[in-house]
């Protein structure tokens, strides 16, 4: 039977869309001979999630899913309906996958076991960040902490296995609810970046082994903050002014973050007067940015340590943030060190 080799046809009446996310999943699996694929499940899990999320967002106007939900969570925030369906959606795909032994939200005021006997993984998770943006169609996200549960598979989840240093993490990722849906992770080999497309339920490789501008012209804090800021900080923003650096303040922190990342520059949520610890915090917000940073060729710290480093004592600790270009943060660092 005569058979002929299938040649690629770029012909640009079929232009190829791309990579999926699963296909690179499957791709970058093959990198780990060890690997068994439950944490390329669970990053599926999450991107499933993510697409319902991505939908309930975008159609928030017109069902009624916008606005208060009429309880507060444990930070003390009120809850927007929105931020109690990302919870449900998030961690109900991370139970169904069973990769995941247990939980960290947000929204949860205690850390959630699954008391599932085979899953290795536990997850922090800011099932929707920006809250203050929700209801006026700024760009919102979510942002995920995987880790390796450090007691046997199969026993009682133990404080040890949920307060692990950012530098345990085996994957982090954020998505952004944006002009475009985005799902940006790694697992400590570079950084990923995939656009949604709609039409096709599919995410596709947008943005390979993202490297973060090494300086950057950009400083994102809430002036509103000034009255309470301390002096180093107060020192460093005038030194980002006289620079020239443009301010930009979206106020969605993975927003803000994104766009950091690919153009260069720092977002700084420092202790204030008011709150010595800022606002930030370090088992779902900090952690996962800062090792995308770290991955991408930039630097995160709280002003003295490096966040990956920070030993967690209680699941919604929060922490001053200084994350960015690494330029930026080795200025500011020497800044500190000067005034202190
Ligand atoms: P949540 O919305 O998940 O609580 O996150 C905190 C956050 O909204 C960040 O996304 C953002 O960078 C910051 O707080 C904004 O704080 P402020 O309103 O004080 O500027």
């Amino acid at each position: 039977m005569k058979t002929k080799p299938y040649i690629q046809d770029d012909n640009v009446l079929a232009y190829a869309v791309g990579t999926t996310l699963d296909r690179f999943i499957k791709s970058k699996q093959a990198d780990f001979p060890f690997a068994t694929g439950e944490l390329s499940q669970l990053l599926r899990d999450i991107a499933l999630a993510a697409k319902i999320v991505s939908r309930e967002i975008s159609r928030a106007g017109l069902v009624n899913v916008a606005g208060a939900y009429g309880h507060t969570n444990v930070q003390g925030e009120e809850q927007q309906k929105l931020d109690v369906i990302a919870n449900i959606r998030f961690t109900r795909a991370l139970t169904k996958g069973g990769e995941v032994c247990a939980i960290v939200s947000e929204e949860e005021d205690e850390v959630i076991d699954l008391q599932n006997s085979r899953g290795k993984y536990v997850v922090a998770i800011d099932p929707l960040d920006g809250s203050s943006n929700i209801d006026v169609n700024v760009s919102i996200g979510t942002i995920f902490s995987i880790y390796r549960r450090v007691t046997p598979i199969g026993y009682p989840i133990q404080e040890e296995d949920v307060l692990q240093q950012g530098k345990q993490q085996v994957a982090a990722g954020y998505v952004l609810y944006g002009s475009s849906t985005m799902l940006v992770y790694t697992t400590g080999f570079g950084v990923y970046g995939f656009t949604y497309e709609r039409s096709l339920g599919e995410f596709f490789l947008s943005h390979p082994d993202i490297k973060a501008p090494v300086d950057g012209h950009i400083y994102t804090i809430n002036e509103g903050l000034q009255p309470y800021l301390e002096d180093d900080v107060l020192e460093y923003v005038a030194h980002c002014k006289q620079k020239g650096a443009s301010a930009r303040y979206i106020g969605s922190l993975v927003a803000d973050f994104h766009r950091n990342m690919l153009k260069g520059g720092i977002y700084l949520y420092p202790g204030t007067k008011k709150a010595p610890l800022g606002k930030i915090r370090l088992m779902y917000e900090a952690n996962a940015l800062a090792f995308i940073a770290e991955q991408a060729g930039a630097k995160a710290t709280n002003g003295k340590n490096r966040i990956l480093d920070i030993v967690p004592t209680s699941l919604h600790q929060r922490t001053p943030l200084f994350i960015g270009s690494e330029k930026m943060i080795e200025e500011l660092g020497s800044l500190m060190k000067q005034i202190k």
